[in-house]
């Protein structure tokens, strides 16, 4: 065939828009993308900001600033997953509605469900690691700064993958939890799944080499004197999410891994018609997916008990029970996935051993519950943002929780599987537990990450619309629940009479993305108009991050302090001497060596993507020229021996004399 301009042109615009695939609201939304994209450009090079973006950001290793990258990325997919959840709930706003097709909303839950769990709440959790975890244990650095670039710059990999599905070439369509046969090519032939597959199995190696990274970090890392029981509880949340995802991700790794070779490879391991086990994939699927629910919800643990420590002027009540409950719900939570298919048939001895161990997790969650209250008790309560996210937090998770039991109980289940019931359940637990955390987490560490507090007044109309918001959706659900209607059901005839319940829960919805507005709001007047004063220690902390100028310089701590109990920044405070922790005497500054900005993260994550791309249309060049940089990349990194920079002690003495830290 001989190429001509305009055949190739043609060609172009066949792959970009597929005949008969693309729809105007798709092609609306790639413009409003494509106007996004052209702005954030045209600023860069109006101020002429491409250096600052390379130097700060692309090819940062601090911790602090990674957390940053972190976040950013984990409220842009908010936006994207939370326009996906309106689309939804518009469709089934009235009966027969209609905005959206069948085939749209496969596409659209199937991207809801993914991105909010893999590419929403994963980097939030990830953002509040970075910024906190080092600053709370006494440490300069995460253990491994380079990893932890690349962690972050894999998963932004596997995040701009999975989006660029939206716009070339399709989305997927089976579910976030993509079971054969609807993954398989014979039955869904598009690329969306191979972009599903691709995406998370890049971003998995991130968060994976993450896990390690805050394993090694919070194990070995830790200033003198704080020893494991000393640690403050977010610390631990860290650990235990971190040990949750060595151990989970492998299983998910290994059926999306496998699930892409029947594709690619035309192996049939999941492929009934061939002698394959689709309830091996389901199996793989949820030895990862539940104790998953846990990575989401440890560390909203974690940061509601440093918030209500603080907010309570309290020491946490029952440390070494917390401790204790943590641990034993990482270790159950291995010991359940079952209950995600006991329909399926495992038998009735299978079934009841998997819903016993289900329930014996709210022994340990109770056990969390009534410490967040005994920490209240008597205490000086602060109703600020994050303490109203927890005071929320708690009876919607105890519901979420209740639910969970109901949907434990074996015959129970055979009745609420795949209903509104179990939508509304997850939910509850996933928005009541852990968005709530996080959300509290941000609002909390807010000061320490920016400098600034977040206004307190819109931080509370967004908690509001929030929480209303949320009863008015998901409250409704539980009945249409047990009304019968099913979930990933795209409309519904009016003779069923859930048409009711159903526009309320779709108001609810919108109030809910009322409040990310004001949230966003909030941010976007905060960076302009928050006092800049009294950030260091806005809130009178209790653990160590509270002790560093906000934000804390580069290096973290000019020394190390040494740590003689729990809750050491406040027992300095207490003790009327918190010049012993960390402060230096003028002649004391040494110099430092820092981790060196470096490219090859950057240029790792971008070699990814291309090779993933690649393979997502089986164009073998692309996939080994991608494969080719990966390789390149992780061989330069390896033998790249010029990994640490030195900090003048004059430059130390600035930074510290400026922030009124030098003694
Ligand atoms: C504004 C808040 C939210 C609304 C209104 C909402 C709404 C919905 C709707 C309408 C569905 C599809 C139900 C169905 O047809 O079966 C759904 C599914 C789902 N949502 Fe949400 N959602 C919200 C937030 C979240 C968050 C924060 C998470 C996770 C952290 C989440 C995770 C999921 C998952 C995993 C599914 C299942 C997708 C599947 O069936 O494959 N959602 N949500
Ligand atoms: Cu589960």
């Amino acid at each position: 065939m001989v190429l001509s301009v305009p055949s190739a042109i043609l060609y172009v615009i066949r792959f970009l828009f597929p005949p008969g695939v693309r729809r105007p609201t798709e092609i609306g939304a790639e413009v409003l993308m494509g106007f996004g994209l052209l702005s954030v450009v045209w600023w860069l090079a109006r101020y002429k900001r491409w250096g600052w973006l390379w130097r700060e950001w692309l090819t940062t290793v601090d911790h602090k600033k990674i957390a940053v990258l972190y976040l950013v990325a984990a409220f842009l997919m908010m936006f994207r997953g939370g326009v996906d959840a309106l689309m939804m709930r518009l469709n089934l706003a009235l009966p027969q509605l209609h905005v959206i097709t069948a085939e749209e909303y496969n596409e659209v839950f199937t991207t809801h469900g993914t991105i909010m769990i893999f590419f929403m709440a994963m980097p939030l959790i990830f953002a509040l690691f970075n910024a906190v975890i080092p600053l709370m244990i006494g440490a300069r650095d995460v253990a491994f700064p380079r990893l932890n670039a690349v962690s972050f710059w894999l998963f932004a990999a596997g995040v701009d993958l999975f989006n660029l599905a939206f716009i070339v070439g399709g989305s997927p369509n089976a579910g976030w939890t993509a079971y054969p046969p609807l993954t398989e090519l014979q039955f869904n032939s598009g690329v969306g799944i191979n972009y599903y597959l691709i995406a998370l199995l890049i971003a998995g190696i991130g968060t994976t080499l993450a896990a390690i990274n805050f394993l090694v970090t919070v194990l070995w890392m830790r200033a003198p004197g704080m020893t494991l029981m000393r640690m403050p509880l977010f610390a631990w949340a860290a650990l235990n999410t971190s040990a949750l995802i060595l151990f989970a991700f492998p299983p998910l790794t290994v059926g999306l891994l496998l699930t892409l070779l029947d594709r690619l490879a035309r192996t049939a391991f999941f492929t009934l018609t061939r002698g394959g086990m689709p309830m091996m994939y389901v199996n793989l699927f949820w030895l990862f997916g539940h104790p998953e629910v846990y990575i989401l919800v440890l560390p909203a643990f974690g940061i509601f008990s440093e918030v209500v420590a603080t907010f309570s002027r309290k020491t946490l009540f029952g440390y070494t029970s917390m401790v204790a409950s943590l641990t034993a719900i990482m270790l159950l939570s291995y010991g359940t996935w079952v209950h995600h298919f006991f329909t399926m048939g495992a038998g009735p001895a299978v079934n009841v051993f998997f819903g016993l161990s289900t329930m014996l997790i709210a022994i340990p969650t109770g056990v969390k519950i009534f410490n967040w209250l005994f920490t209240m008790w008597g205490g000086k309560i602060r109703t600020t943002v994050p303490m109203l996210y927890l005071f929320a937090f708690i009876p919607t998770f105890v519901i979420g929780g209740a639910t969970g039991v109901q949907l434990a109980t074996v015959p129970a289940d055979y009745q609420f599987h795949n209903s509104y019931y179990l939508v509304a359940h997850f939910h509850n637990v996933l928005i009541g537990g852990t968005v709530y955390g996080l959300l509290a987490g941000v609002y909390y560490w807010w000061p320490k990450m920016f400098g600034y507090a977040l206004d307190e007044r819109q931080g509370r109309i967004a908690f509001w619309l929030f929480t209303v918001g949320f009863w008015v959706t998901f409250l409704p659900q539980y009945l249409l629940g047990l009304m019968g209607m099913t979930r990933r059901m795209w409309t519904y005839p009016a003779w069923t009479g859930w048409s009711a319940l159903n526009l309320w829960s779709t108001v609810g919805a919108f109030m809910m993305g009322a409040g990310f507005l004001v949230i966003v709001y909030n941010i976007l007047w905060s960076r302009r108009h928050a006092p800049r004063e009294a950030a260091d220690d806005p809130w009178d902390g209790r653990t160590l991050e509270w002790s560093l100028p906000s934000p804390a310089p580069e290096y973290n701590f000019a020394r190390i302090p040494t740590v003689a109990g729990r809750d050491a920044w406040w027992a300095a405070k207490e003790r009327g001497d918190v010049g012993g922790l960390g402060r230096l005497e003028l002649g004391e500054v040494e110099a430092l060596d820092l981790p060196k900005n470096t490219a090859l993260p950057f240029t790792l994550g971008t070699a990814f993507f291309v090779m993933g791309f690649g393979l997502v249309f089986s164009f073998t060049a692309v996939t080994l020229l991608g494969l080719l940089g990966v390789m390149a990349s992780t061989v330069a990194l390896w033998f790249d021996d010029d990994q640490w920079k030195r900090l003048d002690p004059d430059d130390i003495r600035r930074v510290e004399a400026a922030s009124g830290r030098l003694m």
